[in-house]
């Protein structure tokens, strides 16, 4: 398209329509209502929420699941401060979610007259870039940057526009960004790499994130296959290798699998492919340090920032997986042809897997509870999900317990809140992730505290708008995953730590138009996934399990907690025994 006339408010929507753009989360608001007036025109559904977080969300699970770069839009002050905790969970999960959010007007700034807040400062650490229309004329090419800059430096932008540049005229063009390609990194790196792993007794992959964000199965499973390496997953990141391939550990990392740390833990050379091997993610769990210190490390991300982050490697590329690796692969094929198959380690994988998977069976029925256990419901929801299943995952011990049980055999499947570790995040999502993949059957699975948070009221959006999403609340009537906490070091003193009087969940979902269903016994589990499936409709499907000490996993963070020590007189008796 040659430089046309154009409003700011055509220029914004046209840009939305050039980057593929088919969907738009927000509430509906004056700020920006002369755009939003565009939308049906242009081919763009606008997807009204109850709270403007659920609209990140929701962009920000679209782009996981597609891709592409998706948008919010949000009324200026309150409306845009509501994206502020979402735009953060995208941020960290490196996601591409244009937030758009208009500002009070340039007449207006400075007199407090109504919504009025700075909101620049308010994203700055949230969005990899960030710009204020400043002049009307300049929309389409800032709406343009913002597009340009989500997509290449993979995360969350911000186009910030005082509500008075919607209206006005321009020349420009309209067209859609480039993908910047960026190679596999230095060769030198590659080559390095390629004879590291040639003197290797035990390579073990660590398949993260950027595999996924890649498409980069493929590359990963060819190179794996080859060695007979195998394979982590990365924390959170379940659907980074095909689950029932011979050479699939599981992931590592809290309340991950034991046969994956058991497995690293050997390894005499990792091969960390698309991830920043996370603080957190690599940890000591269950008791096991499986981080393999003496192990030789080679690490390709294409982010530089992530490199050098928590390990210190000895070989790191900064490129993009998925070319890394197959030229890898290429370089290893030359250097050691005809690599036979390595039976003796395959066999090694087979039986920490098969160790692995008695231990968590056993698990579900090691204590007597009233309630279902819910590792029980755990076993029987995963073992429900068709192939193609989408799930996305909240914060809270059950949603972490989960990550033990979560299988997936294809990338853009396992969509969690990742390291902003946000309740409240898996139902936006789901939403977000079931308009990209209709046919995909889409679980958003939480606690019952985390979908009090950004869940239940998004059933509502879920109704008006059709959206056939499946919530599973694990309802054990405890902010669980603290409750452990204060168990565990604070010798069983709950503050604020118990959610009594739940409503029933599957009732209040039929009261809101969707489909209910009530599960307290894992036998009824199967059954009420597949129905959940088959209605077509919203579904929320309430799970009524044990809480407490009998059955909550090991404490998030016991990293970062310390037994109290109190000095003053009136608070001693609170002194660790
Ligand atoms: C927005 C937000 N508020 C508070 C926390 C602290 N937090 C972490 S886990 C958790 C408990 C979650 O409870 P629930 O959703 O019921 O799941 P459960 O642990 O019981 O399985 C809380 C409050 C958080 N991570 N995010
Ligand atoms: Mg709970």
């Amino acid at each position: 398209m040659a430089k046309q006339k154009m409003t700011p408010s055509e220029a914004l929507v046209e840009t939305l329509v050039a980057e593929g753009v088919k969907n738009v989360f927000g509430i509906v608001g004056s700020a920006f209502m002369d755009a939003l007036d565009l939308f049906p025109a242009a081919g763009i559904r606008f997807i009204p929420v109850a709270h403007e977080q659920a609209a990140t969300h929701a962009a920000d699970g679209m782009a996981r699941v597609l891709g592409t770069p998706q948008a919010c839009i949000a009324q200026n002050g309150p409306g845009a401060a509501n994206f502020v905790s979402a735009m953060t969970a995208a941020y960290w999960a490196h996601s591409p979610v244009v937030a758009l959010t208009p500002e009070t007007g340039t007449m207006g700034i400075g007199t407090g007259g109504f919504q009025e807040l700075d909101q620049m400062p308010m994203f700055e650490k949230s969005v990899v870039y960030q710009v204020r229309v400043n002049r009307a004329e300049r929309m389409a090419e800032l709406a343009r940057r913002a597009f340009y800059m989500a997509k290449n430096l993979n995360g969350p932008t911000q186009l910030n526009i005082p509500r008075d540049y919607f209206y006005g005229e321009l020349q420009d063009e309209i067209y859609t960004t480039p993908v910047i390609k960026r190679g596999a990194g230095s060769l030198d790196d590659l080559e390095a790499a390629a004879k590291m792993i040639k003197d290797a007794k035990f390579p073990v992959i660590v398949s993260g994130g950027g595999v996924s964000q890649r498409d980069a199965l493929a590359e990963v499973v060819a190179l794996a296959e080859y060695l007979t390496a195998p394979v982590v997953n990365s924390y959170l990141h379940n659907d980074t290798f095909p689950a029932s391939h011979e050479l699939a550990c599981g992931p590592i990392g809290y309340c991950g699998s034991k046969a994956a740390m058991r497995t690293l833990a050997k390894a005499d050379v990792v091969i960390a492919l698309g991830t920043r091997l996370g603080p957190f993610g690599t940890l000591p769990q269950y008791d096991i340090t499986y981080w393999p210190e003496n192990a030789k490390l080679i690490q390709c991300d294409t982010n530089i920032n992530i490199l050098d982050v928590a390990k210190r490697a000895d070989v790191y590329s900064c490129g993009d997986v998925k070319e890394f690796t197959d030229l890898l692969l290429k370089r290893v094929k030359e250097l050691m042809p005809g690599l036979a198959k390595d039976n003796a380690r395959l066999a090694e994988v087979e039986k920490e897997k098969k160790a692995w998977d008695e231990e968590k069976k056993e698990w579900g029925f090691a204590v007597k509870t009233e309630k279902m256990h819910p590792r029980l419901l755990h076993d029987e929801w995963t073992k429900a999900l068709p192939k193609n299943s989408i799930v996305t995952t909240d914060i809270g011990n059950n949603s972490s317990m989960i990550n033990g049980y979560l299988k997936f055999e294809g990338v853009r499947q396992h969509i969690s809140a990742l390291s902003w570790g946000n309740c409240g995040f898996a139902y936006g999502a789901a939403m977000g992730a079931k308009i990209a993949k209709p046919d995909a059957p889409v679980i958003a699975f939480q606690g019952d505290g985390a979908y009090g948070i950004s869940g239940v009221a998004e059933v509502m959006t879920a109704v008006r708008e059709n959206i056939p999403v499946i919530a599973i609340v694990a309802c054990n009537y405890e902010w669980g995953a603290e409750k452990k906490n204060q168990i565990d070091y604070y010798d069983n003193r709950f503050v604020g730590a118990n959610l009594r009087e739940n409503p029933d969940y599957a009732k209040l979902a039929e009261d809101m138009g969707a489909k209910g269903i009530r599960v307290e016994h894992p036998d009824q589990v199967g059954d009420a996934m597949k129905e959940a499936i088959a209605s077509g409709k919203p579904c929320v499907i309430n799970a009524i399990v044990e809480g407490g000490e009998k059955v909550l996993a090991e404490p998030f963070r016991r990293d970062a907690l310390k037994m109290p020590v109190r000095y003053l007189d009136k608070y001693k008796h609170l002194n660790a025994k």
